[in-house]
């Protein structure tokens, strides 16, 4: 028992004498699914680390196998509780979550403490917005695993050649490890662990347009008359913190937004939606509603005298709803429900790590109090404070839901923790305008989806600085690849839309946008595994071909689903995977353009494709394209997923699942469409079919009832 006080001491901040390292037994170590064992150390308390990050509690279903050889070992140093793990050599390691550096995680060391970071400069880039305790290891061969420590305590996670190293406050913690025969695997374990992200409305696949801020809102409305005079393809405008009242969440400020619901009507018909910032912060004010019904409720985080606590955010004083209370989840959901009634679609929760301007490193002092409740224990600001987003998110995500329960939320968040896809897609914070932040938002992307977050991205063109046209261009190229592709840009920067760099760019932009929006029957299918198997929407190129080592540290291509490879136009010498890689156009020019980034499909694959529309409100199945690319056998197969793009019908049914499959039969290529689940009514027409093969394209076309016979 004395042991474990000891570890808890540290974790709450009391000065203890320094300790000398002793070791921790494991009181069980057993297999919770296939191929997953959970290891419980001595000490681990479940009320000082309650189950946040999975979605379930595991119940062992059979003893940890003998020939299992990822062991974690763990000892109570005065640093905290250290867990070890010791790792076969040349293995890959990745994961870590929101990261900045490189994609390969040999020797690196991230400190695991939410912070606001502009421009990733804290902490040397140690240490950013969200949590994941997570690495994933690729051996040699191509098998793989995964390491979870199931915390939210403040620790520092070092992935060294011959080791993950593990340091946390707190008591012992538990740690999950996965091992199986590939990456992709051990990310659908992650998923089975963590759970997945939910499908998301078909809308949020678009390209989003954001700005701090599209104020006042005659700005916004002319943003989005642009987008339809000039024939970019745009689904989201967002609107940042000037459309409040005084910077007061949950208001609107009457001068800014003279007619904030019939500019979101209008916006509507244009094929819009919008998404609206909602920060933590609550402004001290008695005669503000928010504010009051808080505090008569006695929601607010507390200092350790059992005063409401107030740190300077952009409101000036505010409180801090306590997230950890039920009390007070429920009251923050129930906030929203007038708020979505203006005639908002998505919510964009910011500053929650939490970002204060005067406390202590940037957020709340760590002997602020939180209460707790249901199963998560009262305890100070230091050890919630990694979870406040994820609680947040979690309230905001409930709150949509009663208002709208037949819509799919979309939530974005700023903070969050492993596990936190279940609540909301995330985009990594206040970048610069710079092709070194350009460059970084590949390796960040792709190991958020290697650490259970498939749906992030990065602001595109840069938040920080002005942007130049080739930057933008450059970024935008691939950018419209990201899983979540939106352009962003801070108050006093130069105007980043796709038409404020001159005619080259716009027209660039534009092929950019239209190569996603074709690509969205595939990207949506994409997201639909995403969903079930918790696959990376946009992977490493690795992911490809994972027993071949000298893919490993490509960070610059990556693969959007498991067919297409994106090769930004910055490149420069990329390892790309061997076997056949056809290139693809998708509109006219494209391969000529100078910021296109390069497409190329994998040999035996069929990918669906639409044709170009400019918002999710158009069909985009006038025609569907097949473009398969056989292998060398002549084979290929496919499949696409399709629903309504909202609402929940597709739990009972209400979807389509097509199988695509094509063969050499003589001078012919023959491709057949077979609907493989569901009963959605799609009504698909005309199907036109490519096949490229060796540089060229043969084309066809046919309805789905017949097998379709594309001369070659
Ligand atoms: O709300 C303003 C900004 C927002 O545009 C940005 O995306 C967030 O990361 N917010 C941070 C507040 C501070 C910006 C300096």
């Amino acid at each position: 028992m004395r042991k474990f006080f000891v570890a808890l001491t540290v974790c709450v901040g009391i000065a203890v004498p320094a300790v000398s390292a002793y070791s921790v037994g494991i009181v069980d170590e057993s297999l919770v699914g296939d191929r997953i064992v959970c290891f419980v150390p001595e000490g681990f308390d479940a009320t000082v680390t309650p189950e946040l990050i999975l979605q379930r509690k595991f119940e062992p279903t059979g003893a940890r196998p003998d020939s299992w050889s990822l062991n974690p070992v763990y000892e109570v140093t005065d640093r905290g509780v250290r867990t070890v793990v010791d790792i076969p050599a040349g293995t890959s390691l990745y994961g870590g979550g929101e990261v900045t550096g490189p994609l390969l995680r040999n020797g690196q060391t991230i400190r695991i403490w939410n912070t606001d970071t502009g421009m990733y400069l804290v902490d040397g880039g140690r240490r950013l917005y969200q949590s994941h305790p997570w690495v994933m290891g690729v051996r040699p061969d191509g098998s793989a695993f995964g390491v979870l420590f199931d915390t939210f305590h403040k620790a520092e996670m070092l992935t060294a050649d011959d080791r993950i190293e593990f340091v946390a406050e707190g008591t012992p913690c538990k740690t999950y490890v996965i091992d199986r025969e590939s990456p992709q695997a051990v990310l659908k374990g992650l998923g089975e662990l963590t759970g997945t992200m939910e499908m998301p409305p078909l809308w949020a696949l678009g390209y989003h347009q954001c700005r701090f801020s599209y104020v006042p809102q005659s700005r916004a409305e002319e943003v989005a008359e642009t987008f339809r005079a000039r024939k970019i393809p745009c689904d989201v405008i967002w609107f940042d913190i000037n459309y409040m009242d005084g910077f007061r969440i949950f208001t609107v400020s009457d001068t800014e937004m003279p007619d904030v619901r019939g500019m979101n009507r209008k916006l509507h018909e244009q094929g819009f939606r919008t998404v609206y910032m909602i920060d933590p912060g609550v402004k001290v004010d008695d005669n503000y509603f928010v504010y009051s019904s808080g505090k008569k409720a006695g929601i607010f985080v507390s200092d350790p005298y059992g005063n409401e606590f107030h740190g300077k955010v952009w409101p000036g004083d505010c409180a801090f709803p306590d997230f950890t209370r039920p009390e007070t989840r429920s009251w923050w959901g129930g906030l929203y429900k007038d708020f979505m009634n203006f005639g908002i679609d998505g919510i964009w929760n910011d500053m929650n790590e939490p970002s204060v301007f005067d406390g202590p490193g940037g957020t709340m002092p760590e002997n602020c109090i939180h209460l707790g409740g249901g199963n998560l224990p009262a305890g100070r600001h230091s050890m919630w404070h990694n979870a406040y987003g994820r609680l947040m998110v979690e309230a905001s995500r409930d709150g949509i839901m009663a208002v709208n329960p037949d819509k799919r939320p979309f939530l974005l968040s700023r903070s969050n923790i492993l596990g936190g896809q279940r609540y909301a897609a995330m985009w990594t914070g206040d970048n610069a305008a710079s092709a070194d932040h350009m460059k970084l938002s590949v390796p960040m992307s792709l190991t958020l989806g290697l650490s259970g977050q498939p749906f992030n991205g990065p602001d595109i063109g840069g938040f920080v600085g002005n942007t130049d046209g080739d930057l933008f261009g450059n970024w935008l190229g691939f950018g419209a690849f990201f899983p979540f592709s939106r352009g962003h840009a801070s108050c006093d920067t130069n105007d980043k839309e796709p038409w404020a760099f001159g005619k080259d760019v716009e027209r660039e932009s534009r092929m950019a946008l239209e190569r996603r929006y074709r690509l969205i029957p595939y990207i949506y299918t994409a997201f639909r595994r995403a969903h079930t198997d918790g696959q990376p929407v946009m992977a490493p190129v690795f992911m490809a071909d994972p027993a071949d080592v000298s893919l490993r540290a490509e960070e610059q291509a990556f693969l959007l689903g498991t067919d297409l490879l994106v090769i930004p136009a910055f490149a420069e010498n990329p390892a790309l995977p061997s076997g056949i890689w056809e290139n693809l156009s998708l509109v006219k020019g494209d391969t000529m353009g100078k910021y296109q980034a390069g497409l190329k499909i994998r040999g035996g694959s069929i990918v669906p494709a639409g044709r170009v529309i400019e918002n999710m409100t158009e069909n985009p199945f006038e025609p569907l394209t097949l473009i398969v690319c056989p292998d060398n056998d002549g084979n290929a197969a496919g499949m696409m997923y399709w629903d309504e793009g909202d609402g929940w019908s597709f739990r009972d049914g209400n979807y389509c699942e097509l199988a695509f499959r094509a063969r050499r039969d003589g001078k012919y290529m023959v491709v057949t469409v077979e609907r493989t689940g569901g009963d959605f009514p799609l009504d698909l027409g005309r199907i036109n079919v490519e096949v490229l093969q060796n540089g060229k394209v043969r084309r066809g076309s046919g309805s789905m009832d017949a097998p379709l016979r594309i001369r070659m």
